[in-house]
């Protein structure tokens, strides 16, 4: 409860800022795109990670305006950035039950880019299977926002729940290979890994495979054909300045 009040404040002292991780092509290395990652920068407590917040702003409803800020800020980011000739390709930004549940969600994303003269392109749009299983009428709004051009991802893929013929009916066209699978590449995981770009591969989309940390990792997926790789081995999420000095020549 005290943490909500707090958070409240956080929202209307913009105390809530995103920071970015980039997103790597696994066969030449360069920069693709970037996901922005929430972060609370407290006065006091210092940087608060989003498991710490993001859960109470769920429960409390404050993650549609929280996400609402995440979506604005990391859009402007994207303008700003290439008014200043950096040509960042695109930014991810994840999504929760409730952002997704609103009827105008679609048109509210449409008006911000336009705000910012992005492309529908521009932007894509992470939401993990729970939140699609959770969400009412989340398949009618994923096919409003697929309509207007966004793309979609599925975060986390393979923790959830949802079934896989369900899979074939989502107008996604990522998929982002959880954590947890790529800490069983050379533990006896491969099989898995080898079967989701598979099934990725055969259902025509694209695939991100997030948590990469280890050289032998990266080599693993990229020989077997994943596109795209996040992780620490190539940068954790970082705030602007460092992201744009760290990458602009990488692109
Ligand atoms: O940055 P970190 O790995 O600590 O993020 C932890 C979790 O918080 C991630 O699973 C991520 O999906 C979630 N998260 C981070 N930023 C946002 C956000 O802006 N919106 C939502 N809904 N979740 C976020
Ligand atoms: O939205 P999602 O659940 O995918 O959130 C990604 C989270 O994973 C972020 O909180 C980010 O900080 C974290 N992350 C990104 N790369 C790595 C990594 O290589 N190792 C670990 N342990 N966490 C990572
Ligand atoms: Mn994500
Ligand atoms: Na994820």
């Amino acid at each position: 409860v005290v943490l909500e009040r707090q958070l409240r404040q956080a929202l209307e002292n913009d105390e809530i800022t995103a920071h970015y991780q980039p997103q790597v092509n696994a066969a030449t290395g360069r920069l693709v795109g970037a996901e922005a990652l929430a972060r609370w920068r407290h006065p006091t407590l210092g940087m608060v990670p989003p498991s710490r917040f993001i859960p109470i702003a769920e429960e409390c409803g404050l993650i549609v305006p929280l996400g609402d800020q995440i979506l604005e800020k990391s859009l402007r980011q994207l303008e700003s950035w290439r008014r200043d000739g950096f040509e960042l390709p695109s930014i991810s930004v994840n999504l929760s039950t409730r952002q997704l549940e609103r009827q105008d969600f679609p048109q509210h994303v449409a008006r911000l880019l336009q705000r910012y003269q992005l492309q529908p392109s521009d932007l894509e749009l992470e939401i993990t299977e729970s939140v699609i299983m959770e969400a009412d009428n989340a398949v009618n709004i994923l096919a409003e926002l697929r309509a207007l051009g966004i793309r979609l991802s599925i975060d986390d893929f393979g923790t959830g729940y949802s079934s896989l013929s369900y899979l074939r009916q989502l107008p996604v066209q990522v998929l982002k290979i959880d954590r947890s699978f790529i800490l069983g590449i050379g533990k006896g995981g491969e099989a898995i890994v080898h079967a989701i770009l598979a099934l990725s591969s055969n259902l025509g989309l694209e695939t991100v495979a997030e948590g990469v940390e280890e050289p032998y990792q990266l080599e693993f997926l990229r020989a077997a054909g994943c596109h795209v790789i996040q992780g620490f081995l190539y940068s954790r999420p970082l705030q602007e300045e460092a992201f744009a000095s760290d990458w602009r020549e990488r692109l």
